[in-house]
């Protein structure tokens, strides 16, 4: 055995280790393939954006994923082997925070002896925003951003706003990830420090809103909505 690679025991299983040799980029599967019973295989994660994550798998084999820091501790939520038995057969799927700029290792093996090919995605997670719907938007990171999708079913001029006693700050995105705008305060002091975008969208087109506090500092929750005038 090349002396780069480590070997780790768990009970009387001999895991094979090999070090991580693949970036990850957001949104784009990597494909992976276990040729010997037991192997273990390392991506290293470092997000541009501190936010919240999905990381998921998709095939037909038991795969298990462990996102670590980059010296291998564990990190809060960052195990799973089976989300959703037996509708997405055995799986893995993490949400977890991860901090921009901050270096993370994925490892993914597969469940007992278990070989054979799947793909995984890290992707931001996007959560719907439903028209008229008021939704609690939590950020618990310091820094950090929280995304929804809104996709109107018919065209016209919309607002998203914000309601709460915090300092928010909203982004608009199309669905090639152009920036279309942005806001901080919309009506201040009436309205405190909320954000507020008017923007004409177009039916059947997803578009993003990405929120975050106005300080780096700040981590509490407010509403987010999104009506049409
Ligand atoms: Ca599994
Ligand atoms: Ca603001």
């Amino acid at each position: 055995m090349d002396k780069s690679w480590g070997a780790q025991s768990s009970g009387s299983t001999q895991f094979i280790a090999s070090p991580a040799q693949q970036k990850i980029n957001i949104n784009t599967a990597i494909n992976v393939a276990i040729n010997s019973a037991y192997e273990k295989k390392y991506y290293e994660l470092t997000p541009s954006i501190t936010g919240s994550y999905i990381v998921e798998t998709f095939g037909s084999i038991d795969t298990i994923l462990n996102l670590m820091n980059l010296d291998r501790t564990s990190v809060a939520n960052g195990y799973n082997d089976d989300w959703n038995y037996p509708a997405n057969g055995r799986n893995a799927k993490i949400t977890i925070q991860l901090v921009k700029g901050k270096t993370y290792v994925l490892e993914t093996y597969l469940w007992s002896a278990g070989m054979g090919s799947f793909t995984f995605i890290v992707n931001e997670n996007i959560q719907s925003l439903s028209l008229n719907t008021s939704t609690l938007t939590t950020i618990n990171s310091a820094g950090g951003y929280f995304h929804y999708n809104f996709t109107p079913s018919v065209s016209g001029t919309y607002a998203f706003e914000t309601t709460g006693s915090l300092d928010t700050f909203m982004y608009l995105y199309d669905n090639k990830g152009n920036q279309l705008t942005y806001n901080d305060d919309w009506n201040y002091p009436t309205n405190g420090r909320n954000a507020r975008i008017v923007y004409s969208l177009t039916a059947g087109t997803t578009y993003k809103i990405s929120l975050r506090f106005y300080s780096n500092s700040v981590v509490g929750s407010f509403y987010t909505i999104v009506t049409k005038l």
